[in-house]
């Protein structure tokens, strides 16, 4: 049976593909990883199911092989957390805080972008040597990291980790992983995909959610714990942003879905930022539509310009529009079919500019 499922693909292959690439392989990363005494493990800020599974299923294959892993994380963090981190110790630390990270190697999962890791960059600025980052973004900050494992190909980070988790714990296989590993790296394969529905699923993806349901992961529990846990303002929150929607042409009748959500929308429905998660997935059912936007005002600190939130899906296909590149003009980023963007720009203001990033990047007219 094939052992080397997922993507540890000869480096000279993934750095074709640009800077943003491995420099090392994922058996010289678990190599490097095991060589440590003390890790720590970070990840973007505002964690999602990938950064937190990716995070706790690197931190829980260190502590099976023996090492000391501490995982800290900039909030807010999702409700499901402590469900899911059970036992393991996570650090939750707030906005413009700065933590020291001073253990013997410092891993950064499912980002290597400087814009995701504000809280902890003087930590990891001038320390490259003593960084490994593991990722599946198309793009990032080189200088982060002397070390890296990079593979876009991958619908997870914790897709990229499943190799380097079994080669710290010993085993042959991910489906021979320990369950307390096996989990965290399923959540991390399921959100990321819209629990396997996504484009970014391949045989590799749905290979390693076999095997990892064979380590023994619950489907069913992770399913309910991360997905039919809201609350009720969330429905009176989607209900406001429905209210708002406005459909757009940009190439053909109604191809681009626009919903906004003002700070008045939050408070009056007692909702929070992550309860928007999957609004702007939802409008990709429309048969019309390419492209569907998720703009969010956010709190203005004193003596800062304004600042807007935006999420941007993509269906795939021939028309596909890539929303990595329109978020890329407005100084965001992300995946082709998913991306986000924080502009400095009042609501209002952010919309317009979205719709002309959008209009530039789908006719290719710059004018
Ligand atoms: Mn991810």
């Amino acid at each position: 049976m094939p052992t080397d499922r997922t993507t540890d693909a000869p480096t000279e292959v993934l750095r074709s593909g640009g800077e943003w690439a491995s420099t090392v392989s994922s058996d010289a990363a678990a190599d490097a990883l095991r060589k440590a005494r003390v890790i720590d493990v970070t990840t973007h800020t505002k964690p999602d199911g990938d950064a937190l599974g990716s995070s706790l299923g690197l931190a829980r294959a260190l502590e099976h092989a023996g090492r000391t892993a501490r995982v800290t994380v900039a909030g807010p963090t999702p409700r499901w957390m402590a469900q899911i981190a059970g036992k393991t110790q996570v650090r939750v630390v707030g906005q413009d805080t700065h933590p020291a990270l001073d253990g013997d190697l410092i891993a950064v999962v499912d980002t290597g972008s400087w814009s995701q890791l504000a809280e902890v960059k003087p930590a990891l600025v001038g320390h490259a040597a003593r960084v490994l980052i593991v990722d599946h973004h198309l793009h990032g900050d080189p200088e982060i990291a002397d070390r890296r494992v990079v593979d876009a190909r991958c619908a997870s980070t914790t897709q990229v980790l499943a190799p380097i988790c079994a080669r710290l714990c010993g085993v042959e296989s991910p489906a021979k992983l320990p369950l307390d590993v096996a989990e965290p790296l399923y959540l991390g394969l399921a959100t990321d995909t819209g629990w396997l529905r996504y484009s970014s699923v391949t045989p590799a993806t749905l290979r390693l959610a076999a095997d990892l349901l064979e380590a023994g992961v619950d489907h069913t529990r992770l399913y309910r714990m991360i997905e039919q846990q809201d609350v009720p303002g969330r429905w009176a929150l989607l209900g406001r942003a429905l209210g708002s929607l406005s459909l757009h042409r940009v190439r053909a009748a109604d191809d681009a879905a626009i919903m906004t959500l003002s700070l008045v929308d939050f408070a009056a429905t007692g909702a929070g930022s992550e309860d928007t998660s999957g609004f702007a997935d939802m409008l990709l059912t429309v048969a019309s539509v390419e492209v569907s936007c998720v703009l969010c005002e956010t709190p203005q600190r004193p003596g800062e310009p304004p600042m807007t939130k935006i999420s941007a899906r993509s269906k795939p296909g021939p028309l596909a529009v890539d929303v990595n590149s329109v978020c890329k003009r407005l100084l965001g980023g992300g995946h082709a079919r998913a991306a986000g963007a924080k502009p400095k720009l009042a609501l209002a203001d952010a919309k317009a500019a979205l719709l002309k990033a959008l209009r530039e990047e789908m006719t290719g007219d710059r004018a």
